[in-house]
Order: structure tokens, then C-alpha cells, then sequence
């Protein structure tokens, strides 16, 4: 693995990392704006005096750290491979490049010694999956590395229930930033009650410190709901999120494809709304991810 030298220095001097996952830039969205968020992301965690590392495969070998030409590089190359746990001894034989999901990315921020990790929605249980069993790799990971992930809460296209019931009987402690309301992705408003809420950066990184202290081994999820003024409105968002997935059932979509398929589509549907939101709270996610792995340093 190429750890980037000002990654590597932040981390020698226990200065405050944030892992960033390189499937949002190659599949979660459009080219140029997922350049532009991914950068856009990297700057806030800077502003709020932390040190980015976006984590991806180049070549087989893994990259924690990016630089902004490589960013560059993995937002327009076409045909980067999506990958997940299962995937990374494929890409790494084959010296392929890989844009790493959110589990692939916490085992190579775990590798590296990175706590904190900022995405904007974690993948889940989708709906149906009783029967399909299509559950993503992303929750068994959160159950056993040790890299808490920030999170929009869970995207609405899956199955919101299911997912969080998961990730109980997975011991994957769930902490809800703010409200008592699981934050759905695109809005704040999932009618789901938490029964975890925590108010600031400061409490998160406590219970993280628990956890790490106690050798209770697996990651934590911060639901950080995106700010009232960027949030979709619940009827548009809904109606798109019911025509995608009956799109996607029609085209016979399977496997690691639904996810991209399903939010490529719903941009579409929703003229390019739903990606403005998408950005947004990605960018808001950073700031207290940013804030959450400087609390972490302090303890
Ligand atoms: N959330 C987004 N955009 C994305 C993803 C999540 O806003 O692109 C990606 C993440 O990389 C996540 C993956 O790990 O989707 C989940 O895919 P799947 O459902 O196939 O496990
Ligand atoms: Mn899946």
C-alpha cells in the first residue's frame, strides 16, 4: 500500500485522518462534479484542520491519500472496477485499478491506521432483501473493522428497517447526530426513532474511544441527516426512488450494479436535484467527520 507523505506524517504525529472511499467518485456520480465534490470534500476536512485521504486501487497497489490528478483520474477514466471486500486480492493480482466502497475502504483506512472515515451514505439491506438477499458487504464490514464511518444515515432506496435491525445483531453501535430521527440520505425524516442521539464531535469520539478501549472490535455509524435546506422534498424524492427501483427491476439489474443504477437514475429523474443534495450532505458529513477524528485525537 502507497500511504501519500502528508498522510503519512499526520499520522506518524497522531494528528487527525479522514479516510474518503473512491466508489463515489467513479459510480455514485457524474463527471466533472464528482472531481469537483471530491475535492470539494478533501477542502472542508481541511478547513476544519484535519488531513483527507481518499483511499483507492491504482495499478494493483492500494492508495491511501490521493492526489488531486489521480482524484482527477478516477472520476473520468471509464470501466474502474467497483469493489468490496471480495474483490480486492482480484484487483490487486491483477494490478487493476479499483474504486473502493465504503467496506473496501474501511479494511485499507484499518490497514493504515485510520479511525475515522467520511462517506455520504453507507449501503444496506435493500428492499426485498428477505428474499434476494441482496445486503451490502458494507454492513458486514462495519461489523468487524474498526473504523467509524459518517454517514447521511442510510440511502432511501433501500430498506431502512431491515438495515438497521442488521446492523443490531451485528453489535455495530449506530449514533444519530442531533436528532432522534434516522436520517434517510436525502432527507431528515425517515419516521424511524433512534435510540442513540449525540449532540457533539466530543461525544462520538468518546463512545469511539470506549469501544477501542474495551477491544469491542467492528466499526460505528454516525447518521449525520443532511441540513434541512439542502433535503428533497419527501413526495419528490419518494416518487423517483419508486420509478428507479421499478426501472431497475424491469432492466434486470443485479448484484453491484443496483446501487450505481439506482442513483444514476434517480438524478436523472429528479433533473439533477437529488445530486445536489447528494453533494451536499457528503460536505457536511466532512466537516464532522473532520471534527469527530480531532476530538478522537484529543482523548
Ligand atoms: N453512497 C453514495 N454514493 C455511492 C455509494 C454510497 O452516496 O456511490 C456507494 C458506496 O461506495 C457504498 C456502495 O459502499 O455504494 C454500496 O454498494 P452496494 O450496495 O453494492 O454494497
Ligand atoms: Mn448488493
Amino acid at each position: 500500500m502507497k500511504v501519500s507523505s502528508e498522510v503519512k506524517f499526520a499520522l506518524k504525529k497522531g494528528l487527525p485522518v479522514v479516510a474518503l472511499e473512491s466508489t463515489i467518485i467513479s459510480h455514485g456520480m457524474p463527471y466533472p462534479k464528482n472531481v469537483q465534490t471530491a475535492l470539494a470534500v478533501e477542502a472542508v476536512i481541511r478547513d476544519h484542520g484535519a488531513v483527507p485521504a481518499t483511499i483507492g486501487i491504482i495499478d494493483g497497489e492500494a492508495i491511501v491519500g490521493m492526489s488531486p490528478e489521480e482524484i482527477e483520474e478516477f472520476g473520468k477514466r471509464k470501466g474502474i472496477k467497483k469493489v468490496s471486500r471480495r474483490d480486492l486480492p482480484i484487483v490487486f493480482a491483477r494490478k487493476e485499478w479499483g474504486a473502493t466502497t465504503v467496506a473496501a475502504t474501511m479494511i485499507l483506512a484499518n490497514m493504515a491506521g485510520i479511525e475515522v472515515f467520511v462517506t455520504g451514505g453507507v449501503g444496506g439491506a435493500h428492499r426485498g432483501a428477505q428474499e434476494t438477499f441482496d445486503i451490502s458487504a458494507d454492513l458486514e464490514e462495519l461489523a468487524r473493522t474498526n473504523v467509524t464511518v459518517v454517514s447521511a444515515g442510510v440511502k432511501a432506496i433501500l430498506d431502512l428497517n431491515l438495515t438497521l435491525e442488521i446492523l443490531e445483531t451485528k453489535g455495530v453501535p449506530v449514533l444519530s447526530y442531533q436528532t432522534d430521527e434516522f436520517a434517510d440520505f436525502y432527507t431528515r425524516h425517515s419516521g424511524i426513532k433512534m435510540e442513540n442521539v449525540i449532540n457533539s464531535p466530543l461525544e462520538a469520539a468518546k463512545i469511539i474511544k470506549a469501544k477501542r478501549d474495551n477491544k469491542l472490535d467492528g466499526g460505528l455509524l454516525i447518521a449525520n441527516p443532511i441540513p434541512e435546506e439542502f433535503a428533497m422534498d419527501t413526495k419528490v424524492i419518494n416518487g423517483a426512488i419508486e420509478k428507479a427501483l421499478k426501472m431497475a427491476d424491469e432492466a434486470g439489474v443485479k448484484g453491484k450494479d443496483v446501487t450505481p443504477f439506482l442513483l444514476k437514475t434517480i438524478v436523472e429523474l429528479t433533473g439533477g436535484d437529488s445530486l445536489e443534495s447528494n453533494i451536499k450532505l457528503v460536505l457536511n458529513n466532512a466537516a464532522l467527520g473532520a471534527e469527530i477524528a480531532k476530538e478522537l485525537c484529543k482523548l
